[in-house]
C-alpha cells in the first residue's frame, strides 16, 4: 500500500496516480475564482491570469453551476484542473493542492481528489479580549485556518478585561476601555478600518468574520467606559484578573437599552457577513427574568440589523425565535442551561453549533505541564481533540446541528508565539472533526498525515506543541 497523500483533514476520496510529477508555473482564475486563484499563486509562487491560452503547467480553477457540493482536483502531469459550485469549494481545492506539493520540489504528484464537507460551520473563536491579538497576528491565523479548511472566525471582542472594536456611537468604549487587558499587559482595538481589512482577508481565504460583543454579563469594559450604565452613574474600576461572572448591565437604567441598540447596529452595519454573536454566557449576578429581557432586546436589535442571532448556550433559556444559533460550550449537567436546555431550544427551531469546552477549548492545557493555559475543563491533548464525535453530544436531530467550533480564550495567550502554541497541532485535529465524515477518520492515519503537514507551520516561522503522541 502506498502512503495516504498527506491531507488534513481528511478528504472524501483521493488517489495517487501514476506518472512524472507536475509542477505548476501559472495559475489560470477568473471572475469569482480570482481569489481563490490568486491566494494559490501566492502559495506556490506563480504568477496568477485569467485566460487559459492552453499552454502546459498551468492550474485551471473553474467555477461549474452544475458540479456537486465540493471540488475536485485532477493533477496531470502537465495541468492541473480544479472545479466546483461556488468560490468556497474552489478555496478548499486550493487547500488540499497546496498541501500536496512537495516543498523541496514544487512539484506534486498525479492525483485525484473528490471532497465535500460534513458540516458546513467549521469555526474557531478567538478572545481578542482578555489579551489583544493585531492584524497581523489574525492574518497569519487566518492562513493557518484556510490551510485547514475552517470557514468561520468568531471574534470575542468585548469583555471585563477590554473592548477591542471601535464604535463610532460610543467613542468611549475604546477610547477608555481599549488600552486595558489581563494582568496590566498592553491592549489594542481594531478601528473601523482595521474590521474592514481583517473581513477583507478573512473572505479572501474563504472566511466569514462572525463579531461577538459579549451581554448582559462580561460587560465590565463598557461599565468603565459609560458611567450612566451603573447605578452609581460613576463608571466602574478597569479589570485586569481573570475572574468570570461578576459584571452585568441593568434593565432598569435609562442608559441601558439605547446602548445595547446601539452598539448593535454599529457593529452589525459594519459586518459583511450574516451573523452577530451576542455572547449571553456566565451573567451569574443576574435575575433570570432580567436576564431573559436584555438578551431578548439585543436579539430584537440584531434581528432589526438583519442578522442571524448567535449566542452561547444560556440564551436557550431566554426564549429566542427559530433560527437563532446556540453555541453549546458547557457540557456540565449542573449547567446554567444544560444538555437538555439546548435540546430543548432545537426542538423550538434553534440550530446548535457545538463546542464542547472538554474537547474544543484550545485554551485548556494539553497535560499538567504545559506553560500556557488554563485546565478547568481538564487537559486536551491532540487525540482528544481528535477522537470524538460531534452528533453524540446532544440528543438532537442532526439537521439542527449547524456545525462545530473551537475556542481560544486568551486568559494566558499573550503573545502569537502562545497562541500557535496552544492552537497547533491541536487545531488541526479539530479540523478534522469539523470536516470529513467519521468514516474518514482514523487516528494513526490523521498522526501519519499531521507529520507532511506541520512542516509547513515551520516554513510559516509559526510555533507548535510537538506533542509526543505524534512521531515527528
Ligand atoms: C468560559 S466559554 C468562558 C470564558 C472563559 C473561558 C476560559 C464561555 C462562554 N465563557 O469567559 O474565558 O471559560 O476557558
Amino acid at each position: 500500500m502506498t502512503a495516504p497523500l498527506p491531507i488534513v483533514p481528511a478528504p472524501l476520496v483521493a488517489t495517487a496516480r501514476d506518472g512524472a510529477p507536475f509542477r505548476p508555473r501559472r495559475v489560470v482564475a477568473d471572475g469569482a475564482a480570482h481569489a481563490a486563484g490568486a491566494r494559490l499563486a501566492r502559495a506556490l509562487g506563480v504568477p496568477v491570469g485569467s485566460d487559459d491560452d492552453g499552454t502546459p503547467d498551468a492550474v485551471v480553477l473553474t467555477l461549474d453551476t452544475a458540479a456537486g457540493p465540493g471540488y475536485r482536483l485532477t493533477v496531470h502531469t502537465d495541468r492541473a484542473l480544479l472545479t466546483a459550485a461556488d468560490p468556497a469549494g474552489l478555496q478548499h481545492g486550493v487547500a488540499t493542492l497546496t498541501q500536496l506539493v512537495d516543498p523541496a520540489t514544487g512539484a506534486v504528484g498525479p492525483a485525484v481528489v473528490e471532497d465535500a464537507p460534513r458540516f458546513a460551520w467549521r469555526g474557531l473563536s478567538l478572545d481578542v479580549a482578555r489579551h489583544f491579538h493585531d492584524v497581523a497576528t489574525v492574518t497569519a491565523l487566518l492562513d493557518v485556518m484556510a490551510d485547514l479548511k475552517l470557514n468561520v472566525l468568531h471574534l470575542h471582542l468585548t469583555d471585563d478585561q477590554g473592548w477591542r472594536l471601535e464604535i463610532p456611537s460610543r467613542p468611549e468604549l475604546t477610547d477608555r476601555s481599549g488600552a486595558t487587558a489581563v494582568g496590566g499587559d498592553p491592549g489594542g482595538f481594531y478601528t473601523r478600518e482595521d474590521y474592514a481589512t481583517l473581513q477583507a482577508r478573512a473572505a479572501d481565504r474563504g472566511i466569514v468574520v462572525v463579531p461577538e460583543i459579549d451581554l448582559p454579563g462580561h460587560v465590565n469594559a463598557a461599565l468603565h467606559a459609560y458611567g450612566e450604565l451603573n447605578p452609581s452613574g460613576e463608571p466602574a474600576p478597569e479589570y485586569t484578573g481573570i475572574d468570570v461572572g461578576f459584571s452585568r448591565l441593568r434593565a432598569d437604567l435609562p442608559a441601558t437599552a439605547p446602548f445595547i441598540r446601539a452598539v448593535i447596529a454599529d457593529v452589525a452595519a459594519m459586518t459583511t457577513g450574516g451573523h452577530l454573536h451576542i455572547g449571553g454566557d456566565e451573567a451569574l449576578e443576574m435575575p433570570p427574568a432580567e436576564y431573559a429581557e436584555l438578551v431578548r432586546l439585543a436579539a430584537d436589535a440584531v434581528r432589526a440589523a438583519g442578522k442571524t442571532v448567535v449566542g452561547w448556550q444560556e440564551v436557550a433559556r431566554a426564549g429566542l425565535p427559530p433560527g437563532t444559533v446556540v453555541q453549546y460550550w458547557d457540557t456540565r449537567a449542573d449547567a446554567d442551561a444544560n444538555a437538555d436546555v439546548v435540546a430543548g431550544a432545537t426542538r423550538a427551531g434553534a440550530g446548535v453549533l457545538l463546542s464542547p469546552a472538554p474537547r474544543t477549548y484550545l485554551d485548556m492545557k494539553w497535560d499538567a505541564t504545559a506553560p500556557l493555559g488554563l485546565e478547568w475543563a481538564g487537559h486536551i491533548e491532540v487525540r482528544d481533540a481528535y477522537e470524538w464525535e460531534p452528533l453524540e453530544l446532544l440528543n438532537v436531530a442532526a439537521d439542527s446541528v449547524l456545525g462545530v467550533e473551537a475556542a481560544l480564550w486568551s486568559e494566558t495567550v499573550r503573545t502569537p508565539g502562545d497562541l500557535f502554541t496552544l492552537l497547533l497541532p491541536r487545531l488541526a485535529a479539530f479540523a478534522e472533526v469539523a470536516w470529513s465524515a467519521p468514516e474518514r477518520r482514523d487516528w494513526d492515519g490523521f498522526a501519519a498525515r499531521l507529520q507532511a503537514v506541520a512542516p509547513r507551520w515551520t516554513a510559516a516561522g509559526l510555533p507548535w506543541y510537538r506533542s509526543p503522541q505524534i512521531d515527528w
